[in-house]
C-alpha cells in the first residue's frame, strides 16, 4: 500500500466493517458454545478483508452468492446483523424466518441471493443469475464467492464455461484460505494454479493478497467495472488464511504446529490498524471502533436470545407446493 495515496477515511470504514464481521462471528461462536445455535458455524476469522473489499463497494442491486462461510459476505453486502443473528438462532425475524440458519442465509432486499451449504453449488446459480441480468439488459453484476475446495468440483468448470461462452456479468471470487475442511487444498489440487484453470476456460484472472483490504477493493472495483462494461466474467483469486478451525468446534489439530500462530501476524484487521496508525489515526479512535462493533453484536446476540420462536404454522409459509402434504391441524 502506497502511504501517500492512502485513503484514510475509506480504510477506517473498511476496518470498521471487518471489526463488525469479526464481532458478529465471535458472538455467534459464543452462542454456539451456549447451545443457542442449531447446526454448525463456520467462522471466517482472518478472511474479513475479502468480504469487506469485495462486497462493500457493490451496488445494492448487484447480486451476491456466498458459501457455508458467508456471514462476512452477507454483512458486507448490507444485511442487518440482528436479523442474521436471529436466523442463526432459528428465531422469528431471521432473514429467512429462522428456517435457513447460518449456512442458508439469503436477503433479496440487499441482493444477497444466498449462502450455500453445498460446496460449489453457488457457481452455477451465479451463472444463471448473471444470464438473467444479461437477458433483461440490466447493468448489475453478479458476484460469486467460493472456497479453494470448490475449484475441484464440477460446477467450477460448468459455471465458468457458461459465463465465458455467453460473456455474462459475473465476478467469480475464490476465497483461498488454504484449507478445505481438514485438508490442505494444495495437496488435492491438480496443477496447483487456480488462475490457469479459469484462463483455460476463457476467463481472465487476477491473484491478490486477500488480507490487504484496500488491494482487494481496488481489484474488485476494477474487475467489476470491466464486467459491468460488458466484457464478460473475471476470476479473482484472493489469497488468505483460515485462522480458526473449519467449524467453531474444530480445534484444527491437523495443521502443522505453529502454522496458524504465524498467520495471526498477518491478521487483516491488525494490518489495517497499523496503516491507520501510521496515517495519524489515534489509538483511542481505533479502540472506539472496535468497542462499537462489539457493542452492536452483543446487542444482536441479546436480541436473538430473547426473540420468539417461529410459529409452527410458519413451517408451511414460502413452500412452493404443499399440495401433497396434509393440512396441519389445530395450528
Ligand atoms: C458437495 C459437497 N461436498 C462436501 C461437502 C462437505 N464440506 C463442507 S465445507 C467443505 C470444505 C470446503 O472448502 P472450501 O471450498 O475451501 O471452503 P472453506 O470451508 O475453506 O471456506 C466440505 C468438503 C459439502 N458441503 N458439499
Ligand atoms: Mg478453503
Amino acid at each position: 500500500m502506497n502511504q501517500a495515496n492512502l485513503d484514510t477515511a475509506r480504510l477506517r470504514e473498511r476496518r470498521r466493517l471487518m471489526l463488525r464481521i469479526r464481532a458478529f462471528e465471535e458472538a455467534a461462536i459464543r452462542a454456539a458454545d451456549n447451545k443457542l445455535v442449531l447446526g454448525a458455524i463456520h467462522p471466517s476469522v482472518g478472511q474479513e478483508a475479502v468480504a469487506a473489499g469485495v462486497c462493500a463497494p457493490l451496488r445494492k442491486d448487484d447480486l451476491l452468492l456466498s458459501t457455508h462461510r458467508g456471514h462476512g459476505h452477507t454483512l458486507a453486502k448490507g444485511a442487518d446483523a440482528r436479523a442474521m443473528m436471529r436466523e442463526l438462532f432459528g428465531r422469528e425475524g431471521g432473514n429467512c424466518g429462522g428456517k435457513g440458519g447460518s449456512m442458508h442465509i439469503a436477503d433479496f432486499d440487499v441482493g444477497m441471493l444466498g449462502a450455500n451449504g453445498v460446496v460449489g453449488a453457488n457457481i452455477n446459480i451465479a451463472a444463471g443469475a448473471a444470464h438473467a441480468i444479461k437477458l433483461r439488459g440490466g447493468d448489475q453484476i453478479t458476484v460469486c464467492i467460493f472456497g479453494d475446495g470448490a475449484v475441484n468440483r464440477g460446477p467450477f468448470l460448468e459455471g465458468l464455461n457458461w459465463a465465458a461462452a455467453f460473456k455474462l456479468p459475473v465476478l467469480f471470487v475464490c476465497e483461498d484460505n488454504g484449507y478445505a475442511s481438514t485438508t490442505k487444498s494444495s495437496a488435492v489440487t491438480g496443477g496447483g494454479d487456480l488462475c490457469a484453470r479459469a484462463e483455460a476456460l476463457g476467463v481472465p484472472t487476477e491473484s491478490v493478497d486477500g488480507n490487504d483490504v484496500m488491494a482487494v477493493e481496488e481489484t474488485a472495483l476494477r474487475l467489476g467495472a470491466a464486467i459491468r462494461a460488458g466484457t464478460g466474467p473475471r476470476f479473482f483469486h484472493a489469497r488468505t488464511y483460515r485462522l480458526l478451525g473449519h467449524t467453531s468446534v474444530d480445534p484444527a489439530k491437523y495443521r502443522p504446529d505453529g502454522e496458524a500462530d504465524g498467520k495471526w501476524a498477518d491478521d487483516p484487521i491488525q494490518r489495517a490498524a497499523d496503516l491507520l496508525t501510521s496515517a495519524g489515526v489515534s489509538e483511542a479512535e481505533l479502540t472506539a471502533d472496535a468497542n462499537a462493533a462489539e457493542t452492536e453484536m452483543q446487542a444482536a446476540y441479546d436480541d436473538a436470545a430473547g426473540a420468539p420462536w417461529p410459529s409452527v404454522r410458519s413451517a408451511y409459509d414460502d413452500v412452493q407446493d404443499v399440495g401433497a402434504v396434509p393440512a396441519p391441524q389445530g395450528l
